[in-house]
């Protein structure tokens, strides 16, 4: 019997982390994953495909780890003894990096230099090929430069996080040609999923909708609507990591849809999808504005569609319409999808809800 291929995850217990495991475990992989010690569970993403360790069916380890750790990330490497290693953990929310910019780039940055220098030394002394997938990010394009944005578009990033993509970025290439390590970097533009964290705002805004429509909501907060994004589906960005580390060469990827969409879009088309007009719940609050904003994102992602075979499966209308569909079912609510799409009577919902109907 063939050995299965073993992949370490970092940021396992986040939304991409989260769909990558499910897709190895699809594929046959053994996956390992470093989670964070937290005083609370974290897990809830993977508590579905996890099994017990004991039992002979177990696929996916988990191990106590941090980005900020070197001598636990050296060691995990050392049990775990992987074919590929995905660096997926950061701390990932762009306006929260200029209240924690220090954290930040210790993690997004230092962590991934932490990593490499961990898998350097593990595939010189052990001469084992540990192939690396670095989670780059096209906020690292930042200010419009070129429009659309590919691998060759020079970055110009906007805040501590983009800034520590960016070294994570050249680091990743830097080892690539320093030490012959198999490392990738994905250029990905944003993907939503109904696990994205409730605090990004396509799914800030899914959930408000779902808890306006079941009542328990009045009001939205949101800083600039004005803002440009690439969204796509994060189940498919996940396989353009894989992907990337099945080539002959290791290289870098712009992961994106090729369409940018405004956030006043996303609130039109999610609001409509419920029959509710989103100026009448959407209030401005300048507490969630940047001090520096990315105004526009669309990336071209030809080279992946041609070297990886890489597409997009779900469209933008489809995107928002899932993400909501989802909430309304978090809330206890029918998607609109099992309606054949007619529109929710909000009147009879919260009728039904309450129970007088
Ligand atoms: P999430 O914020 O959902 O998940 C982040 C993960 O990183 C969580 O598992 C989190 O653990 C973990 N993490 C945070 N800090 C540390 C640390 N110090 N040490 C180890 N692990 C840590 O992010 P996504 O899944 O959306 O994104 C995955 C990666 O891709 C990130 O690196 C992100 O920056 C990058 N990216 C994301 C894009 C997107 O649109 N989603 C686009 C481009 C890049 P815990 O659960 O304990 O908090
Ligand atoms: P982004 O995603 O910064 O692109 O980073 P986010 O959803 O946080 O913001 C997108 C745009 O929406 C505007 N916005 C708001 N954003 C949030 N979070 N909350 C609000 O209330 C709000 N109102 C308006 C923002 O100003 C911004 O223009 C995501 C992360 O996943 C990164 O880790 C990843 O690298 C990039 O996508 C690609």
């Amino acid at each position: 019997m063939t050995q299965s291929k073993r992949a370490l995850i970092t940021g396992i217990t986040g939304q991409d982390g989260s769909y990558l495991a499910e897709f190895l475990l699809e594929k046959g992989y053994e996956v390992h994953g470093v989670i964070r010690r937290t005083s609370t569970f974290n897990t809830d993403r993977i508590d579905h495909i996890y099994v017990d360790p004991h039992s002979p069916d177990a696929k996916l380890f988990l191990h106590y780890g941090d980005l900020n750790d070197g001598t636990m990330l050296r060691r995990i490497l050392e049990q775990v003894k992987p074919d590929e290693v995905y660096n997926l953990g950061a701390q990932s929310h762009v306006k929260v990096s200029f209240d924690s910019p220090e954290y930040t780039v210790d993690t997004v940055a230092m962590g991934t230099l932490r990593l490499l220098e961990a898998i350097r030394d593990y595939q010189h002394r052990t001469g084992l090929e540990v192939r690396f997938y670095q989670a780059g990010s096209s906020e690292m394009f930042g200010k419009v430069q070129e429009v659309p944005q590919k691998e060759t578009t020079p970055f110009y990033p906007r805040s501590p996080y983009s800034c520590a993509k960016v070294y994570a970025h050249w680091q990743t290439l830097n080892y690539r040609e320093s030490y012959d390590l198999f490392a990738c970097n994905g250029i990905l533009f944003n993907h939503e999923s109904p696990r994205r964290g409730e605090t990004f705002v396509t799914r800030k805004i899914t959930r408000a909708l779902a808890r306006i429509v079941a009542g328990q909501q009045q009001q939205l907060f949101l800083g600039n609507l004005d803002a440009k994004r690439d969204w796509g589906y994060a189940k498919d960005y996940v396989r353009a990591m894989w992907l990337m580390l099945q080539q002959a060469k290791a290289d870098d990827y712009v992961i994106a849809t090729g369409e940018t969409h405004s956030i006043k879009e996303f609130l039109e088309i999610a609001f409509n999808y419920v029959n509710l007009d989103w100026n009448q719940y959407v209030t401005f609050d300048p507490r969630y504005l940047r001090p520096a904003e990315v105004d526009l994102l669309i990336g071209d992602p030809s080279k992946a569609q041609q070297k990886l075979g890489w597409q997009t499966t779900v469209s933008f209308e489809g995107l928002v319409k899932l993400m909501v569909d989802a909430d309304l079912e978090a809330v206890g609510l029918p998607p609109i999808n099992a309606q054949n799409g007619n529109g929710l009577d909000i009147a009879t919902i919260r009728k039904q809800m309450s129970g007088s109907l």
